[in-house]
């Protein structure tokens, strides 16, 4: 229910599936992959999961144009009346395709003005595009926080792509945590509701992520979801290659309740597919590839 939260952010939760365990049970989500570029390299990616930018084993997402994007949008409305929400998160970084996935958003806005519009982000590219997220009528955005500390950031990240140049070690993670930072803070300021994802990293940022909740509570996130790393070689993240484990149940439970009563953090998050369609944990992106949305005429 309603509980303490104020009734403008609680018109917002209400009927999103992941910043509400409530309504996951009765309201949709789907996701277009739109976005195929990364300007980010993380050790777990392997790009076929999204928003949790996780890896597991699976079909590669299918990159979608924002003309197809939006059919396929009104197809799965009109089959899956519980849709409240278009998320785009991935298979790369939403934001380093800024023209499909603002062209997306426009074009969904246009054609199914009910539907709210979420966007799944590693951060780097944030603070550049706060004023279009605003513009876009963007209601949910969630940022991909797994350290705030450098020497931790360079075991996660090889390397990022910002301002037309590759950097590398502490020096690319500070940048990365900078930016992550002032993003949010930008969101939040502007009451833009905030979800940050943290991907649990046995013996490299599981003890820090307690630091990590901490700040991103200063800075107004709403939510906060820490997702275990499933790492195994078959995935192909370098990883899964180097041997690198995921959390156990148990610890990553321990680390969520660590983290509870600073921010609401969330527990029922299934680490969706960049082309996810149906309720949490229900995977119906099978039942609309492009070919069938393209053959509707
Ligand atoms: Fe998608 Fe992410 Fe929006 Fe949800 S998923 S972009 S906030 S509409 Fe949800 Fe999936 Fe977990 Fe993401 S269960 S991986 S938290
Ligand atoms: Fe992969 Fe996402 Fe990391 Fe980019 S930000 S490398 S798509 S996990």
């Amino acid at each position: 229910g309603q509980g303490d939260l104020p009734k403008t952010i609680w018109e917002k939760v209400k009927n999103h599936p992941c910043y509400s365990e409530e309504a996951h049970h009765h309201y949709a989500r789907m996701h277009v992959a739109v976005a195929p570029a990364c300007n980010v390299q993380c050790n777990y990616c392997n790009r076929k999961y999204d928003c949790a930018n996780e890896s597991r084993p699976g079909v590669v997402s299918e990159k979608l144009t924002p003309e197809q994007a939006v059919r396929k949008v009104l197809a799965v409305a009109t089959s899956i009346p519980q849709l409240t929400v278009l998320g785009i998160a991935g298979p790369g970084d939403p934001l380093a395709n800024p023209e499909k996935t603002f062209k997306t958003f426009e074009l969904v806005a246009k054609a199914a003005p009910d539907i709210k519009l979420c966007l799944s982000t590693n951060g780097l590219a944030l603070p550049d595009y706060v004023d279009s997220i605003a513009r876009a009528k963007v209601d949910h955005v969630t940022i991909t926080i797994n350290t705030i500390d450098p020497e931790i950031g360079a075991k996660i990240y090889p390397w990022i792509f910002f301002n037309h140049k590759r950097y590398t070690g502490i020096e690319a993670a500070k940048i990365l945590t900078d930016r992550q930072l002032q993003g949010l803070q930008m969101l939040t300021e502007r009451g833009i509701l905030c979800k940050v994802n943290s991907v649990m990293i046995p013996d490299i940022n599981d003890q820090h992520l307690v630091e990590v909740n901490k700040a991103v509570k200063s800075r107004g996130a709403f939510l906060h979801n820490i997702m275990p790393l499933i790492s195994a070689s078959e995935h192909g993240t370098v990883f899964g290659l180097n041997g690198q484990r995921g959390p156990t149940a148990q610890e990553l439970k321990a680390l969520q309740d660590a983290c509870e009563g600073e921010t609401n953090v969330m527990r029922h998050c299934r680490q969706c597919r960049a082309d996810a369609v149906g309720l949490l944990g229900e995977d119906r992106s099978a039942e609309f590839t492009t070919e069938g949305i393209m053959a509707m005429d």
